[in-house]
């Protein structure tokens, strides 16, 4: 293998030999890592000069797991369940030095190093079930013989990492290194470990309860339905407590194997690259240089700007908020307290951080009091006229360079700039809501926006945690553009015959955390209601006329207890019957496969069109805006890649025998047998 990259090298200390990964950027184990730390070992242990082996690696991070971009392709170099054994079963004492990440794979590779040392910043861990696997090379079984079966099931069905201190309270990390001594400590252990000799974790017992594995089920029960991987992961732990090791292996291979080959991973590793994707932005130069942010300024205290708030004051970013009246004001900032100071009741905060955070608002009535900041995001009310006066002020009043933001939800971003004499300072950035939970932030590109307002506009958005994807200006951009084109189907079918529940539970059957008309019912059933209830043109109209304007007033498409759990309500159906009776439909049997073909495959239609006329900059930054702004289930990796799971042929025959417009690039994907 001439052409291998040399990835994997050896240095001397003495009697120890120490084998180094450098593999960028995360040190994942490629078919060459995997060579190299076979060719590595083999010559530590053919020498008998060497008495023990450190692995260590360079760069910033410890092995953070398998390489996944090798996933479902051709096997190349090693095994890797091979090379773990050999590195387990030396005749020679074998610490692992860990710094950054040691991540699924590359944790098990320290589980099969007889020590292991690490920095007090590292964390360890085993992510695969976030990627629908499970730690596939004896993870499952090495786990529970290190740390007990009540950890080791935590960590595989959560995929959470531990920090090096608690890993080395339950005994995962044999010995804390300095911060800037682990190369020099590592050796130092090794040293030590000469007399203790090798200690292969597959001798070790298991210990603990395995009742636990029960108990995180029924924990778990909501947060996992639908998912494949956490069950099959607790399975692999359970079997490590009835079976001899190998065995366990075995059975933890047919576990890996049928997660590997079924669509739930496929569509979950799409997911961790297209995440990263959608932080790339086309057509902008290399080179941009960032706006500079250390004080943000919202306008609007209501749920949106109270949420949207709370986002940068979490990351210490200084925030003047402004409403027009004082006690509107005061509402909005009594809420954002509150809501800080209920996560500190729950221990997310301390006390002093609700109050340091609290500390870094500044509530003004006044629009002048934004003169200083760096981006002020305007969270008023969905209405051009109202917005553009706003955009006009803010212009007369924000300093140069500062970036205009408008959180609207359907609105033309370019008319908005248009009221303003600096259009290239002005951007979308829409939230969801609750905006300072929901991860998903769209960014929406002017027609004018400088490169760098939008560069900074991303930036600023991954900074506070968000999941920022661009999009162009149409109505409702990449999300609530799609969303319209479920409820208006959704609508018309209760008009056919299906009752609200019935639609609702094929949606939530599907994996989506609300149907369309528990959402109907959360936005609210009188928003743009003309409030005569003498004319009842549509059914929203029957609703309200007879006073039911959803969850907030615990009467909609649903009836609700004061806890807000819905039961199906008698009178909102009667209300459907009756107002579906006086059109001239007739009724019928509506399926659940109709449901599908009617709500779901004009969504993909609707994706198609917004990609060619190019509003999202690709497939995946769709599939992103809703798996994280709308909670699509990211085992079917959003509408895009879950069209090409469904087959592109059969949604364009069914959208054809709807009698919709199908876009032509759908179309053409499908005739040439592509997904996208
Ligand atoms: C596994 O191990 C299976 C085994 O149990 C069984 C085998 C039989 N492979 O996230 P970042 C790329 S499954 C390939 O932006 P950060 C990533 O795409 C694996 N590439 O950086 C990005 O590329 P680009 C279990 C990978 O500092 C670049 O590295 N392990 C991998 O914010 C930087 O990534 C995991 O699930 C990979 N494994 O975070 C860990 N990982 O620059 C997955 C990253 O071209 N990784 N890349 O966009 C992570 O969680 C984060 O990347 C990490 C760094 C925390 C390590």
């Amino acid at each position: 293998m001439s052409d291998m990259p040399q990835s994997v090298t050896s240095a001397r200390d003495g009697e120890v030999y120490v084998v180094i990964v450098n593999n960028p950027p995360v040190n994942a184990l490629s078919w060459h890592v995997r060579q190299g730390l076979s060719d590595k070992f083999a010559e530590a242990l053919a020498d008998d000069s060497v008495k023990a082996i450190v692995l260590r690696c360079d760069g910033a991070t410890f092995i953070a797991g398998a390489d996944i971009t090798e996933f479902g392709k051709a096997p190349q170099g090693p095994d890797f369940n091979a090379v773990l054994n050999s590195i387990e079963q030396a005749t020679k004492p074998v610490v692992a030095a860990i710094h950054g990440t040691a991540l699924g794979g590359g944790l098990e590779t320290a589980l099969v190093c007889h020590y292991r040392v690490a920095v007090p910043s590292a964390k360890l861990g085993v992510p695969e079930v976030k990627l629908g696997l499970l730690p596939g090379a004896g993870g499952t079984q090495r786990l529970p013989r290190i740390v007990g079966v009540e950890m080791a099931a935590e960590m595989v069905s959560g995929g959470e990492p531990l920090s090096a201190k608690k890993a080395a309270e339950v005994g995962l990390v044999d010995r804390l290194a300095g911060e800037d001594s682990l190369a020099a400590d590592a050796i130092a252990f090794a040293r030590e470990a000469i007399a203790m000799g090798p200690r292969p974790t597959r001798d070790r017992p298991v210990t603990g309860d395995v009742a636990v594995i029960e108990k995180l089920k029924s924990a778990n029960a909501r947060k996992w339905k639908g998912f494949d991987a956490p069950y099959a992961n607790l399975a692999c732990v359970e079997a490590a407590t009835r079976l001899p090791f190998d065995e366990g292996l075995k059975f933890e291979r047919t576990e890996f194997t049928k997660l590997m080959s079924g669509s739930q991973s496929a569509a979950q590793r799409y997911m961790f690259f297209a995440e990263r994707q959608a932080a790339k932005i086309d057509g902008l130069p290399k080179d941009v240089q960032l706006r500079g942010i250390s004080k943000v300024g919202v306008i609007g205290a209501g749920t949106m700007g109270g949420g949207i708030t709370m986002n940068f004051l979490q990351k210490g970013i200084p925030v003047t908020i402004i409403e027009m009246v004082q006690e509107n004001l005061d509402r909005g900032v009594g809420v954002i307290r509150k809501n800080y100071e209920a996560s500190a009741a729950k221990g997310r905060f301390k006390p002093e951080q609700v109050e340091a955070m609290m500390g870094l608002l500044t509530p003004s009535l006044s629009l002048e009091d934004l003169a200083d900041c760096d981006l002020i995001i305007e969270a008023v009310y969905e209405n051009m006229d109202v917005k553009k006066e706003l955009f006009g002020k803010l212009d007369a009043i924000a300093k140069p360079g500062a970036i205009l933001a408008s959180n609207t939800s359907y609105l033309d971003v370019n008319e908005i700039a248009s009221a303003t004499k600096r259009p290239a300072d002005v951007l979308g950035m829409h939230f969801f809501s609750p905006a300072n939970v929901m991860k998903l932030l769209e960014v929406v590109r002017g027609d004018a926006t400088a490169p760098d307002v939008l560069a900074t506009a991303m930036a600023i958005g991954k900074k506070i945690g968000k999941v920022a994807v661009v999009a162009g200006v149409c109505h409702g951009f990449i999300g609530n553009r799609m969303l319209s084109q479920r409820q208006i189907p959704a609508n018309a079918l209760l008009m056919e015959g299906a009752l609200p529940d019935q639609i609702d539970q094929v949606h939530l059957d599907f994996g989506m955390p609300m149907g369309p008309f528990q959402m109907s019912d959360l936005a609210g059933l009188d928003i743009g209601w003309h409030r005569d209830p003498s004319r009842i043109e549509t059914l929203r109209d029957a609703f309200c006329a007879a006073g039911r304007f959803g969850q907030k007033n615990g009467k909609g498409f649903y009836d609700y207890d004061e806890r807000r759990n819905r039961t199906v309500s008698a009178e909102a159906n009667a209300i459907i019957e009756d107002f579906r009776s006086k059109s001239n439909l007739a009724k019928r049997e509506v399926t659940t496969q109709e449901i599908i073909e009617r709500t779901i495959y004009p969504m993909v239609n609707e994706g198609a069109k917004i990609l060619e006329e190019g509003k999202a900059q690709r497939a995946s930054d769709i599939d992103v805006v809703w798996i994280y702004g709308y909670g699509w289930p990211v085992y079917r990796g959003g509408p895009m890649f879950w069209a090409g799971l469904e087959g592109l042929g059969k949604i364009v025959a069914s959208l054809d025998a709807q009698g919709i417009e199908v876009s032509p690039l759908l179309r053409a994907k499908a005739e040439k047998g592509e997904s996208f």
